[in-house]
């Protein structure tokens, strides 16, 4: 059941609605596949529709490529990667994917409408976030594409040749920036596959790319569905695999390049602590907790799913979080007042309602602040469960929803022995005043990014990614580059 409701701010007034206009954004009614350079339909004509998850609403009709399309792909990435990309240099590399960041800030509003009605996410993190940091992502490649034989690679670093890369939804636009980037770089050449619920704004992207005047080849963009990434990861004229996305896949990835001698990379999920000690500036790490958990309805691979805080103030800061959520708007993704969007998929939220029951059954309390849910389109109100033992589901499973299990802790050592208590190992973040705290606990914390004082920042030049079942492999800096260098 859900408990009683705190009482409503008290200057409770509503925001008028502040729609960001969808005119900017022309959708076609369908797609074709991005090979060589140009649209062209599925080999086998199939198609499937992508949805705005927020209202249900088909809002087009998108090419499923089949094994005939992949061979097609991987052929046209090899020949660009011989022929024109791979043997161009450095310098003519960083042009081009100079062009492709600009193009990407000047039809900013277009990929930030796109984005949010393809994936339900408001449109100020969508403006704000994945936008400027896909552009950011290109511009700080290109910097590095003629520079990579003074980057400590050897003197003359080589690429690895064909990349086949795979996508999830929560970031469409941001994750292919995250993938392609890096790897044009270093002068490979890419077949990328987007999530099936989010191909929009990877086929925007292919329009940039066409703009930007790419060699025909050297990107193709493939929308499909699981079995498109199986016959990707699969084909053998392949060199380099790069896949974000479940643990469960990746694990199937693994077990299918072992003993190939392909390279690998593996993003996968998490269940990070987010640790808040009784000295932490408390308003502030209450911020940390609300944008560590829902940001992006907390599909996030990194989330702060799990809040450790300190049993003296676990009272204060439950009381506070519970007021500060009672604030957040959950409606229209185009609104420039929406806190909180649309669940992604019908699956998805199959998958957060299944999570949450067991949470109750297992005995947490579940909360949530009064909010009135759409009829149409997938939505999940901001809930927070305590009284979460380790033992229960919603502290060990991968939620990706906006969900927090809150737990607490007396003392530093428990609070790194119950954070590492996970399979996961991919982020955490610590509030305190001491700075030596911070670096005592990030010695002890098993996650490959750790946040102080903050959660959630990224930058193109910080490397990120996991170890244990949060994968291996980094992106961003110079390590994400070394992921796309042979040697
Ligand atoms: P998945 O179901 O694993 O899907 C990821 C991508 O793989 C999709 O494009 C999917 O296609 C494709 N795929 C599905 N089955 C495949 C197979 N057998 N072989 C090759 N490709 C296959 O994950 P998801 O539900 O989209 O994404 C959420 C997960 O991604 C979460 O666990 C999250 O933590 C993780 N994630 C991790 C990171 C980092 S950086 N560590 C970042 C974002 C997300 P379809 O869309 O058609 O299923």
């Amino acid at each position: 059941m859900v408990d009683a409701a705190p009482p409503a701010p008290e200057s409770a007034w509503e925001y008028a609605p502040a729609p960001e206009s969808r005119e900017i954004v022309s959708i076609a009614p369908g797609y074709g596949l991005f090979i060589n350079g140009e649209f062209t339909p599925a080999a086998d004509g199939k198609h499937f529709t992508t949805l705005n998850p927020a209202t249900e609403e088909p809002l087009a009709e998108v090419a499923e490529a089949g094994e005939r399309d992949v061979d097609r792909a991987v052929a046209a990435a090899r020949t660009a990667y011989e022929r024109t990309w791979g043997p161009m240099p450095g310098t003519d590399r960083a042009k081009y994917l100079y062009r492709i960041a600009r193009a990407i800030q000047e039809r900013a509003r277009e990929f930030a409408v796109l984005e949010s009605l393809d994936n339900g996410k408001p449109i100020k993190e969508s403006r704000d976030v994945d936008v400027p940091l896909a552009a950011a992502h290109f511009f700080y490649h290109a910097g590095w594409a003629d520079k990579l034989e003074h980057a400590g690679f050897g003197p003359q670093p080589r690429p690895l040749g064909v990349a086949g890369q795979v996508i999830p939804w929560n970031f469409p636009l941001l994750m292919a920036a995250w993938k392609l980037a890096p790897a044009l770089a270093a002068g490979n050449t890419c077949v990328l596959k987007p999530a099936e619920t989010t191909p929009l704004t990877a086929l925007l992207l292919a329009e940039v790319i066409q703009q930007a005047g790419l060699p025909p080849g050297t990107v193709n963009i493939l929308t499909g569905d699981g079995a498109t990434g199986q016959a990707l990861v699969s084909h053998p004229g392949v060199d380099k695999i790069a896949f974000t996305g479940s643990t469960e896949v990746g694990k199937e990835i693994l077990r299918a390049v072992a003993g190939t001698g392909r390279k690998l990379t593996l993003e996968l999920g998490g269940k990070a602590a987010n640790v808040v000690f009784d000295d932490a500036p408390l308003d502030q790490a209450v911020e940390g907790i609300v944008n560590g958990i829902f940001f992006n309805q907390g599909h996030v691979c990194c989330a702060g799913s799990r809040l450790l805080v300190q049993e003296s103030v676990a009272d204060m800061v439950l009381d506070r979080l519970k007021r500060r959520l009672g604030t957040l708007r959950l409606g229209d993704p185009l609104d420039k007042n929406t806190d909180i969007g649309a669940i992604n998929s019908r699956q998805q939220l199959d998958k957060i309602e299944q999570l949450t029951a067991a949470g109750e059954a297992e005995g947490a309390q579940r909360w949530s602040p009064p909010c009135l849910l759409p009829t149409a389109g997938y939505w999940f109100p901001p809930t927070v469960f305590s009284g979460v033992s380790q033992s229960h589901r919603i502290a060990r499973e991968e939620i990706f929803g906006p969900v927090l299990s809150v737990l607490t802790f007396r003392t530093p050592e428990e609070a790194v022995a119950k954070a590492n208590n996970t399979p996961y190992g991919l982020s955490a973040g610590v509030w305190t005043d001491k700075g030596s705290r911070i670096l005592w606990m990030t010695q002890r914390l098993r996650a490959g990014v750790v946040w102080a004082n903050t959660y959630n920042r990224f930058d193109p030049a910080s490397p990120f990614g996991g170890y244990r079942e949060s994968g291996f492999g980094r992106e961003g800096g110079r390590h994400g580059l070394a992921a796309y260098i042979d040697g």
